[in-house]
């Protein structure tokens, strides 16, 4: 499954957000995922499904579908507030920087109405600067790659002198661990022209600006500026979209979300995670209380910023910063089901690119060794194993070999 980390200093909202994005966005019987420890659980991408415009009724079976909606699961990790010299090993680094290494991509939490200081205590709103908390993360942990890098760079030098290994593969294997890729290193090393460069020679600066680039472009990042619902924030959004991008800065209210989905949870409002509005369902179920809190909340946050942001969080992570796009594998294209009759059983989060001998891969191995061709499901067209596939596709894999899916 997927995987996003939650990073940040202590205090900026990262376990409100986390339970915020792991309550179930919709009522449903039976939760067929369930949080696997207590920093760590399931949170939903939400897309529109492809079960309207085909016609279709589904049964998904990896993923939820409500009123045409796809709800996809991946797993989510709440670390441990990150402080300066975290690095070094400085309060919880070390556990800290172990947990994010399977991470996809990293929601990098900060508090945008700046009421948190630097070593993560409350502040009055607007006395500290939230740019100041997106360095010291980036720096602590471009630190700790460096610091694992420098220590075994004769090494790696040596054996890629030796014709051993390529650049990509000595590099790679050190860094393995943390999901980076012979590709990342790849990209890396051509946007920094470090190709011709012997090893042994690169200075510790070329060292250090290697490892930034490496690590932006395997493990992409969005900025969660949250307290967006403090008139504080206003300033800070604009000034972190500035620097870091549209694309980038998303801003959200964890608190208001959360409140929310435990007011829908409890028939109060009728609320879809993502959505502009809520509506009252049972005015006099609330409390004057509850009701002066959800009129502050569509005051403050809604009617502002247009949603709580937390939902588009999670999907600008995925979908814009990972690049991923959703398909649809089925074993018959016909019926668009799996070989037990489950309509649209499951949707596959696959990168941009991928093709059709790739998704095949990705279902099993023995499907991507024996793959044959591919059918379009939707035009009824075969694919060959290169077709790059694209978003919302309907796939049907035939191969040589028939396999069970996993
Ligand atoms: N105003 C406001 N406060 C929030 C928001 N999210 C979290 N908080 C508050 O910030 C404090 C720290 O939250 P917490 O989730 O424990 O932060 P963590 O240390 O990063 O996990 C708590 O008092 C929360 O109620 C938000 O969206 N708006
Ligand atoms: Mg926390």
């Amino acid at each position: 499954m997927p995987e996003v980390a939650l990073v940040g200093k202590t205090n900026v909202g990262k376990s409100t957000l986390f339970s915020a994005l792991t309550m179930l966005p919709v009522k449903i019987e039976a939760r067929p995922f369930t949080t696997i420890r207590p920093n760590v659980g399931i949170a939903y991408l939400k897309v529109k499904c492809v079960c309207r415009e085909l016609g279709v009724k589904d049964n998904p079976r990896n993923s939820i579908c409500r009123d045409g909606v796809r709800y996809i699961p991946v797993k989510i990790i709440d670390l441990a507030g990150l402080i300066p010299g975290a690095h070094e090993g400085r309060g919880l680094g070390n556990k800290f920087l172990d947990e994010m290494r399977e991470a996809d991509g990293i929601i990098h939490v900060v508090d945008a109405s700046g009421s948190t200081d630097a070593e993560g205590r409350p502040c009055p709103p607007g006395s500290h600067d939230p740019l100041l908390d997106v360095e010291m993360i980036e720096r602590e942990v471009d630190l700790w790659i460096f610091g694992m890098l420098r220590q075994d760079w004769a090494k790696i030098a040596r054996s890629v002198e030796h014709g051993k290994l390529s650049v990509e593969e000595a590099v790679s294997s050190r860094l393995s661990g943390l999901k980076i890729s012979i590709k990342h290193v790849r990209e890396t090393l051509e946007k920094l022209d470090l190709r011709s460069k012997k090893l042994g020679a690169w200075s510790e600066e070329t060292l250090l600006t290697f490892v930034k680039h490496l690590f932006r472009i395997a493990k992409p990042f969005v900025i969660a500026a949250n307290k967006c619902d403090l008139p504080e924030s206003v300033n800070n959004v604009r000034r972190l979209k500035e620097v870091y991008g549209d694309d980038v800065v998303i801003p959200c209210s964890a608190e208001a979300e959360l409140a929310l989905r435990r007011a829908a949870e409890k028939g109060l409002i009728e609320y879809t995670a993502g959505d502009s509005k809520f509506k009252i369902a049972n005015r006099e179920k609330l409390t004057r209380e509850q009701l002066k809190a959800l009129e502050l909340i569509k005051q403050r946050v809604l009617d502002v910023w247009g949603s709580t942001g937390v939902q588009e969080v999670l999907n600008t992570t995925y979908f814009k910063r990972l690049n991923m796009i959703p398909v649809y594998p089925v074993a018959d294209p016909d019926s668009l089901t799996d070989s037990e009759g489950n309509v649209l059983p499951d949707v596959y989060l696959v990168p941009r690119g991928t093709t059709a001998r790739e998704l095949a891969y990705i279902i099993h191995t023995e499907l991507g060794e024996s793959f044959i061709y591919a059918i379009d499901a939707r035009k009824k067209v075969r694919l060959g194993e290169d077709s790059v596939l694209n978003e919302n596709d309907v796939i049907s894999i035939v191969a040589a070999k028939r396999v069970k899916r996993k």
